[in-house]
């Protein structure tokens, strides 16, 4: 089976005219593509980099408000100037762009835009025969390391999207069946953060980051954020829409798709994490997706450590006996303590973890918050030797 088409939506800086992408962006989900979703009022050089991180066939952008001659044709100067100029560039914006600015935009490199009326059909159909076919190189000589390292991870993805095998990633050493434990070498910390949908993992992980870039002024850190695909079609990678502090150019970040596999992570997750980290990542940040009761992402070692980032509103106490994560996990993050019930929540959650006698730690914080005491201290404790 081929792999998905993966490509990235954005609507321009100053332009909150997302209404339009969004409607776009389902019509390709339920196609088969995999939108990576950047949000609207975006930088051309967050689209860039964006972009090309997550090695996407074309970048689709959806503006309202002027500029879009200068946007548009700023986004694809600067992806050639970062050796991506593989990447095409279309997208649209109803009746603000007219057919004497589409004539220039093409002029300048921009592949295609959309006028007011066409049908949805049209510009799936348009995305699948001209984005259909994967990319033949893996950048231009001199193209930079991050370039490189997005396309060797789509190759790992793609290997077992079109093979269906277990292991088929060439190139990259695996782990012993020890996981994380055969590669210490690397000196990479890897850190799971998982939990149930929307408790603000992807929040807090952007926090994390923000302190992570302060505290240590050479730290590279990569993400590794997956969102599910839908059921026999593609998928909406949203995370980097909620990311802000993480648009750095010593972030690396990469969406992935469950791709049919049930649990929180994807059948290429183990590989891809293993490249990051030989890659000379600091930290590696793997977020699953919203998970389950049962769900037990991080086994056999995969990560240096464990957060399970919970909703003050599990339900009852009873609810507690039955999530797995409370038994594994090595930080039990009660997040969004800024609601009531947060106070019950932690003396609950504590009482439950106690029982396991392993020294788990259990914090209180409140992401959305800057400057959140309980995010420090689960930078404290994640960073201590
Ligand atoms: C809905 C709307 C709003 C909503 C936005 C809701 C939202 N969350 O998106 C609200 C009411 C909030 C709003 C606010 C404003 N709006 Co307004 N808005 C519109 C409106 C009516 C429709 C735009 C739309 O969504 N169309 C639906 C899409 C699906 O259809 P389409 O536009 O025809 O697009 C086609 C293709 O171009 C293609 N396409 C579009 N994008 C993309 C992207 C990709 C990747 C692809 C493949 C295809 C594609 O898809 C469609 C296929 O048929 C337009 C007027 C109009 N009729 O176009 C004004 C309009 C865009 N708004 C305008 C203005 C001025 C504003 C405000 C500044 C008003 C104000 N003074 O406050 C604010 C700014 C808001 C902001 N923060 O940016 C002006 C822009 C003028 C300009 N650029 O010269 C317009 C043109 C109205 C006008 N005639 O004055 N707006
Ligand atoms: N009240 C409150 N809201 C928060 C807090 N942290 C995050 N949120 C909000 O919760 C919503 C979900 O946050 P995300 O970070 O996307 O949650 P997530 O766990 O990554 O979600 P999925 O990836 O979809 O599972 C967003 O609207 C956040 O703004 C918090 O501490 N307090
Ligand atoms: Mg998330």
């Amino acid at each position: 089976m081929a792999a998905p088409i993966r490509v990235l939506t954005a609507v321009p800086i100053c332009d909150g005219h997302d209404s339009a992408i969004n409607t776009i962006n389902l019509e390709f989900i339920r196609h088969g593509i995999e939108v990576v979703y950047l949000g609207y009022h975006r930088y051309a050089e967050d689209i860039v980099r964006a972009a090309i991180q997550e090695d996407v066939r074309a970048v689709g952008i959806s503006s309202y408000n002027g500029g879009h001659v200068e946007f548009f044709v700023e986004v694809v100067k600067q992806l050639r100037k970062r050796g991506a100029d593989d990447i095409a560039v279309f997208g649209g914006g109803g009746g603000t762009i007219t057919h004497d600015d589409q004539r220039v935009m093409q002029k300048r490199g921009v592949d295609k835009i959309f006028f007011a009326g066409t049908s949805l059909t049209d510009m799936v159909d348009f995305v699948h025969e001209r984005y259909g076919k994967a990319h033949k190189h893996s950048g231009r000589r001199g193209a930079p390391a991050d370039m490189q390292l997005a396309r060797r991870l789509t190759e790992i993805e793609d290997g077992y999207a079109e093979k269906k095998k277990k292991r088929p990633t060439p190139n990259v050493q695996r782990s012993t069946s020890k996981g994380r434990k055969g590669n210490k070498k690397s000196g990479t910390r890897v850190f799971g953060f998982t939990g149930p949908g929307g408790a603000g993992k992807t929040t807090l992980i952007d926090e994390l980051v923000l302190r992570l870039l302060k505290r240590e002024p050479k730290t590279r850190i990569a993400i590794l954020s997956h969102d599910p695909s839908v059921v026999g079609a593609g998928a909406l990678l949203g995370d980097r829409a909620t990311m802000i502090n993480s648009q750095d150019e010593r972030v690396f970040m990469r969406s992935m798709a469950t791709r049919g596999q049930a649990g929180g992570l994807s059948p290429a997750t183990e590989d891809c994490l293993q490249l990051l980290a030989q890659s000379g990542f600091n930290y590696v940040i793997i977020e699953t997706v919203g998970t389950g009761q049962e769900a037990m992402p991080f086994q056999s070692g995969l990560v240096d450590k464990t957060v399970l980032v919970m909703n003050p509103d599990y339900g009852a106490r009873l609810q507690l006996q039955k999530i797995v994560m409370l038994d594994l996990a090595d930080i039990i993050v009660v997040n969004k303590s800024d609601q009531d019930r947060a106070r019950t929540a932690m003396s609950e959650i504590g009482r439950r973890v106690e029982q396991n006698g392993r020294g788990q730690r259990v914090l209180a914080t409140v992401a959305k918050r800057h400057r959140d005491a309980g995010v420090d201290k689960l930078c404290d404790l994640l960073t201590e030797k």
